[in-house]
């Protein structure tokens, strides 16, 4: 998603960068570009004006700054007014003192509230919480068997019965008090259009069982439509948050950076893909830094952070950026690696990384050889694998009982490893400006 607004904004940004002052005249004809990337991207016309504006009256104030050049200042104006409509803050959930937290799920047909109250049951377990679904579309014969389907596969019981959805919806709050569920998550039936049969019977259902949380899924790859389906619902239910459904779909994102202007209402969830763990919170700051092309560190210490500990996580992101990786963390990461899942999905998050590393494979006797090639290494080895030489491989490849082949394979692909997430991590230290700038590929400093 947003392939092509972080292509143009990226396209604008190498402009300006060489220049050491920006003109009146640079300013207008950067801010003209980018009110077209925005509305190439589908951006409300309402929303990229002001957006525009805003930069617009920020940037002028760089002219007089000393202490970053023009085109540092004007990237991170654009990244933090990018967060600033993307909504700010990440949506915070909180938990009802009485449980269960209620969540209501509205939405148009097809938007995705089945799959997404699947998703976000299983959000809410791996938070540790014990939530429970309730199937209150009786309007499609499929729709609860699909919920039911969808339960089984994560593990949450789904409540639903043969009579209306007002009925369905109270006597799933009564069965979660009953059998101690602490969430309980409504899936409600949708339509072709807004109508009002529909709204009513949301409402009513919003009344039986007064949720703590409303959210509406709205289909991303509808674009402008879904804010304006999103302002109607919101008139007639308010609603706490939206909930972005099919956002591998769009490659524009103009939904997305729309919604919270025009509403008011922000993002909480993002939904990636027909797979249930394709779904995460929305944080507009971590959204911005991937519209302007840099990478997503913060999901990928969090993804890490599933299996290793937190302080372990932080540190081998940290190494991996800085390049300061050695046989011992590789080791590590080894044993790691099958339980975080596919590599590639790690390393997508990662800026700059090629296609090839995406795409590594490791198998298990591979990971054994290389066990036992790197136990046999002496600590100041695992730390500089160049001070090998060939009695240091003869000794190594006996003492794993490999061959010295296998000790030079090893060798030479993990300096070669080294080497590029050197470059990788080359300039991607440090916090701020010195990141925008080495991300979008210049030599930015502050001066
Ligand atoms: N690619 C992709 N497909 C999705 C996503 N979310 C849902 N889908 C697909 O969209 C279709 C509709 O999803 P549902 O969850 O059934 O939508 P719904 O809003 O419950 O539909 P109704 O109950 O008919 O109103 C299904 O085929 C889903 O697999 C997503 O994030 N990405
Ligand atoms: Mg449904």
């Amino acid at each position: 998603m947003f392939d092509t607004l972080g292509d143009r904004l990226g396209g604008v940004f190498k402009r300006i960068r060489s220049k050491g002052r920006l003109t009146e005249k640079d300013v207008d004809e950067m801010l003209a570009e980018i009110r077209t990337a925005l509305l190439e991207a589908d951006v409300n016309v309402r929303v990229a004006r002001s957006f525009v504006d805003r930069v617009r009256v920020r940037a002028i104030g760089v002219q007089v700054s000393q202490a970053l050049d023009p085109g540092q200042q004007v990237v991170k104006i654009v990244n933090e007014e990018l967060v600033a409509i993307l909504g700010g803050e990440s949506f915070k959930i909180t938990y009802a003192s009485q449980p269960p937290t209620v969540v209501l799920m509205a939405g148009l047909q097809g938007s995705g509230k089945t799959t997404s109250a699947a998703k976000l049951a299983n959000w809410f377990k791996s938070q540790g919480r014990n939530p429970m679904l309730v199937g209150a579309d009786l309007q499609r014969p499929a729709a609860v068997e699909q919920l039911r389907v969808l339960g089984a596969q994560i593990g949450v019981p789904v409540f639903s019965e043969a009579s209306d959805p007002v009925s369905v919806s109270r006597n799933g709050l009564a069965e979660a008090r009953r059998i101690g569920r602490d969430v309980l998550i409504v899936d409600t039936a949708g339509r072709l259009a807004i109508d009002e049969a529909m709204m009513r019977e949301v409402a009513e259902i919003s009344n039986a069982v007064s949720p703590h949380f409303t959210f509406l899924v709205v289909d991303a790859m509808t674009g402008q439509d879904a804010v304006t389906v999103a302002k109607s619902f919101d008139e007639t239910l308010s609603i706490s948050a939206v909930i972005l459904s099919k956002l591998d779909g769009d490659a524009r994102g103009g939904a997305a950076l729309s919604v919270k202007e025009v509403i008011g209402k922000p993002v909480a969830f993002a939904a990636t893909g027909e797979k249930i763990d394709a779904f995460e919170q929305f944080h507009p700051d971590r959204m911005a830094s991937r519209i302007l092309g840099m990478g997503d560190v913060l999901t990928l210490i969090e993804q890490a952070e599933k299996v290793f500990e937190k302080d372990q996580a932080e540190a081998a992101a940290a190494k991996l950026m800085e390049g300061e990786f050695t046989l011992d963390d590789f080791l590590d990461q080894l044993q790691q690696l099958k339980k975080m899942g596919p590599l590639s999905g790690v390393l997508g998050m990662l800026p700059g990384v090629p296609k090839e590393m995406k795409n590594a494979d490791l198998p298990d006797d591979m990971l054994k050889v290389t066990e036992a090639i790197i136990h046999s290494m002496t600590p100041e080895e695992r730390r500089r694998p160049e001070i090998i030489n060939g009695s240091r491989r003869t000794r190594i490849a006996k003492g794993s009982g490999t061959q010295v082949a296998d000790v030079n394979r090893l060798v030479k692909q993990f300096s070669e490893m080294q080497k590029m997430m050197k470059k990788m991590g080359g300039g991607k230290r440090g916090k701020g400006l010195a990141d925008l700038g080495a991300a979008l590929g210049s030599p930015l400093r502050p001066r």
